[in-house]
């Protein structure tokens, strides 16, 4: 995993680099490409420094591992706040590319931007470390943990009980709010201080286009997918319906959010046995396999290595084995939000997951073997160019793979039984596929919705929750289910807005892997209906894919993802191509409900 506060570089023994403040002579191109030669040094060495103390605290929350990660991503901030400060000397040189990228990377690499006053710039950290910190080891007034709960969200269908497992895990972020908005308030300054408007002003623009322009982008993106969504949303609703009644779903309204199998309703795949569309085709329950057969979490990210391998990529190395956290030890609090990592910039890959026997924990596992992957590829590359073509990319490569863990791919590994080759199977197959990876899609777009409207002011500290409801309501057509006020503050509660993690990365993932996983089977050389490719086994699809992991962040990513899809454009396409025959069923069974909401 990056620091998550920032790339950044050294403010500690070493001088800075020349500026035009402490050099007289007017900055060269020459000079320009001497400093960030330099930057990306001392970047290596802070972030080898950063993430450490984040590895550390992450796997053993203490005040004193919250204390030490503040420290070391101070020093990293406040170099990184002096670089960018001092590349801006360079704007008017005619630079050559690699250097113009390096520097336009620097300037926009810091997720939480921080002040030029030392004090504030510790506060900011101390405030991070704290909300991350306090997310992990929160309990509910019942001493249960997030695990706990969300394992009944999964799996109870007792409508009070999920109700009070969802207040229960809500209620913990009260008290992060007054956190929250100091931080807030706190990153605002820090990039402004370096020529941002403000930090949703940073996050935008590190897509290659102007800010408002990739907005505009992630608008038309969704109008693309939206309507599949609909169908979904309408569909599913009917089915919950029947389970809990319409007082409870009631009808052309939105979905209360404790009745959708997840803690933010932003998957839906454990509610699939409610919304099976036929009944007794062929189970799909790959839990039960894996419970059944005992698979551990060492066989379970084998699993996921060996579809990499296959493909091959290489091994992991056996430091990964050494220095992983698979399970959840139980003598101390960690983060368990699965991550991850390559803690020393120098393919110390690592993944920090709580792994339990579910089919959920291996399509993550999946996902962060991605992540490491892509770290794999280019930790050879200097410093500023160790990231994706963008942030989506990163998060699509795992995800590219599960969609390839084809029925025919899990009988093979023993996790699922033959599968009939008939339409109604795959309905129901691409059913489950669409409760995961279609149900995320306005969620994946609004969590950033609303902070860019928290970052920007439009939304006043005053109206968090407020807003929060609103979003959720507009794109994902959920409602809390019990009444809310400014008491709570449910954005809180969700991993990222206290991790401060960008989210709409994900909604971008949830379109690229759909590009990823078609062009790679085309690259296998597939025939036939795109959701029946499976690309495993293929060293042709491996080599298309490597291609683009060993450029990191090198070239603008429209270049990437031409070199992967032949398209230079993000697109909904290849998703809408995939789930074409649910989209048509969809259609056939909402005529005559009332949709929307
Ligand atoms: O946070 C994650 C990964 C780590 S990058 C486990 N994901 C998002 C989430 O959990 O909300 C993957 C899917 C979306
Ligand atoms: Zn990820």
């Amino acid at each position: 995993m990056r620091p998550l506060l920032a790339l950044a570089l050294c403010g500690c023994a070493s001088a800075p680099p020349a500026t035009a403040e402490n050099n007289p002579r007017k900055p060269t191109a020459d000079d320009a490409k001497a400093f960030v030669a330099r930057v990306n040094e001392d970047l290596k060495r802070l972030f080898v420094k950063s993430s450490t103390a984040d590895w550390i605290k992450n796997t053993y929350i203490t005040d004193d591992t919250e204390r030490n990660a503040a420290s070391a991503n101070e020093e990293l901030l406040g170099y990184q706040a002096r670089a960018t400060k001092t590349a801006a000397a360079f704007k008017e040189l005619p630079l050559d590319p690699d250097t113009a990228r390096m520097l336009y990377l620097l300037r926009i690499s810091a997720t939480a931007p921080a002040p030029e006053d030392a004090k504030k710039r510790l506060e900011l950290t101390t405030l991070a470390a704290k909300l991350e910190g306090h997310y992990g080891s929160a309990k509910d007034k019942k001493g249960r943990d997030l695990q706990e709960l969300s394992a009944l969200l999964r799996k109870s269908r007792n409508h009070d009980e999920l109700l009070d497992a969802w207040v229960g895990w809500h209620e913990t972020a009260r008290e992060q709010r007054p956190r929250y908005q100091r931080f807030v308030e706190l990153a605002n300054e820090g990039a402004r201080e370096i020529g941002f408007a403000n930090m949703g002003d940073v996050w935008r623009s590190s897509y290659d286009i102007p800010p408002d322009e990739f907005e505009k982008e992630t608008d038309r993106l969704w109008a693309q997918v939206k309507p599949l969504y609909d169908g979904l949303h309408c569909y599913v609703r009917a089915q919950l319906q029947q389970q809990y009644g319409k007082e409870r779903i009631p009808e052309g309204k939105p979905i209360p959010a404790h009745v959708l199998g997840n803690m933010w309703a932003q998957e839906w795949g454990s509610i699939y046995p409610l919304v099976e569309p036929y009944k007794g085709v062929a189970s799909l329950d790959v839990t039960k396999a894996i419970v059944a057969q005992k698979w551990d979490p060492v066989r379970m990210v084998k699993a996921g290595e060996a579809f990499f391998t296959s493909m091959g990529l290489d091994p992991l190395p056996r430091t990964f084995w050494e220095r992983s956290m698979l399970v959840k030890p139980r003598d101390r609090e960690v983060v368990c939000h699965a991550s991850a990592w390559d803690v020393q910039f120098d393919d110390d890959l690592r993944i920090k997951m709580c792994i339990r026997p579910e089919e959920e924990d291996l399509v993550t596992i999946h996902h962060e073997l991605g992540h490491d992957y892509y770290f794999h590829a280019y930790y050879k590359l200097p410093a500023l160019y160790q990231g994706g073509a963008n942030d989506g990319f990163h998060e699509a490569i795992g995800d590219a793979l599960t969609l390839a863990m084809t029925p025919a791919y899990l009988k093979r590994l023993g996790l699922l039984e033959e599968m009939p080759d008939n339409p109604k199977a795959v309905i129901n197959v691409q059913m489950k596929d669409a409760l995961n990876k279609v149900a995320f899609l306005p969620f994946g777009k609004l969590i950033d919705q609303w902070r860019w409207d928290v970052f920007n002011g439009k939304t006043a500290p005053g109206d968090y929750n407020k807003a929060w409801w609103a979003l959720r309501t507009k794109f994902q057509g959920i409602a809390a289910p019990v009444a809310r006020s400014e008491q709570d503050f449910d954005p809180g509660a969700k991993y990222h807005v206290p991790a401060n993690v960008p989210y709409t990365r994900y909604f971008l993932a949830r379109i690229l892997q759909f590009q990823f996983y078609r062009a790679m089977c085309q690259a296998a050389g597939h025939k036939g209906p795109l959701h029946q490719c499976s690309f495993y086994g293929s060293k042709e699809a491996g080599a298309r894919l490597w291609k683009m992991l060993s450029m990191g962040a090198s070239r603008p990513w429209p270049d990437a993802l031409e070199a992967m899809t032949g398209q230079r454009q993000m697109d909904g396409g290849a998703l809408l191509e995939y789930f074409a025959p649910l989209q048509a069923w969809l259609l056939e069974q909402n005529k005559g409900l009332s949709c929307g909401w």
